[in-house]
């Protein structure tokens, strides 16, 4: 299995966690983000249409003849494998709506500092009651929307260290998470990319 993406944490992060903690064997191919504005050099402009990808684009996986790219598509395809979609209709329903929600707030972390912000306690106190007193966000079980939560919570904390004081339960989250053998294993292991988070053109969290 192959996966590529800039060489930042960005979206291949909870990715990246998803196949380290399913012992997943991968190989990453890294592009250069420092010249992805010159469209002549970069290698990922290169391999953009030769690759085969029906909407080409980073991430991207290969694995044998199958090409995947949207990093939910990727991370539901290993989740799918390893069954961690949710087993009851209700699991898979927390499952659907966190894939989608977890992307949203993502997208809200590049807004505007202030913006983003003022709406910030509203919005971890929706995913705390979300999340409640289960172990994960879909129940009992892990899934990979645990993955993007783990992934986008710790962003949030790197920008704000004090947001996720009020959410005891969230603050669990991360803890726990953290503490499983194979993440904890991957993030003392060189090829741990916490940063840089985003790539040069984002407003923050490029360093
Ligand atoms: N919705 C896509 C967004 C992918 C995306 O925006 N990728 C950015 C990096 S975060 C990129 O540079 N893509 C390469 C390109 O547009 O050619 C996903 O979730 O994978």
């Amino acid at each position: 299995m192959i996966l590529a993406y800039w060489e930042i944490r960005g979206l291949a992060h909870p990715i990246r966690l998803l196949l380290e903690y399913t012992g997943t064997p991968y190989k990453e191919l890294l592009y250069n983000y420092e010249k992805c504005s010159d469209y002549d050099k970069n290698e990922w402009f290169k391999d953009r249409y030769t690759l085969g990808l029906d909407f080409p684009n980073l991430p991207y996986l290969i694995d044998g003849n199958i090409k995947i790219t949207q990093s939910n598509a990727i991370l539901r395809y290993i989740g799918r494998k390893h069954k961690m979609c949710g087993d009851t209709e209700e699991e898979k329903v927390r499952v659907d709506i966190l894939e989608s929600q977890a992307m949203d707030f993502r997208m809200q972390l590049e807004n505007l500092r202030l913006i983003y912000l003022q709406q910030l306690p509203k919005t971890l106190q929706l995913f705390s009651h979300f999340l409640d007193t289960r172990r994960w966000f879909a129940g009992k079980k892990m899934t990979f929307v645990d993955f993007s939560m783990y992934d986008i919570l710790d962003l949030n904390c790197k920008f704000l260290p004090t947001c996720l004081d009020p959410f005891p339960n969230l603050q669990e989250f991360l803890t726990r998470f953290e503490g499983l053998k194979k993440i904890s294993a991957y993030m003392n292991s060189p090829r741990y990319l916490p940063k840089p988070v985003f790539l040069k053109m984002a407003k923050w969290g490029t360093q």
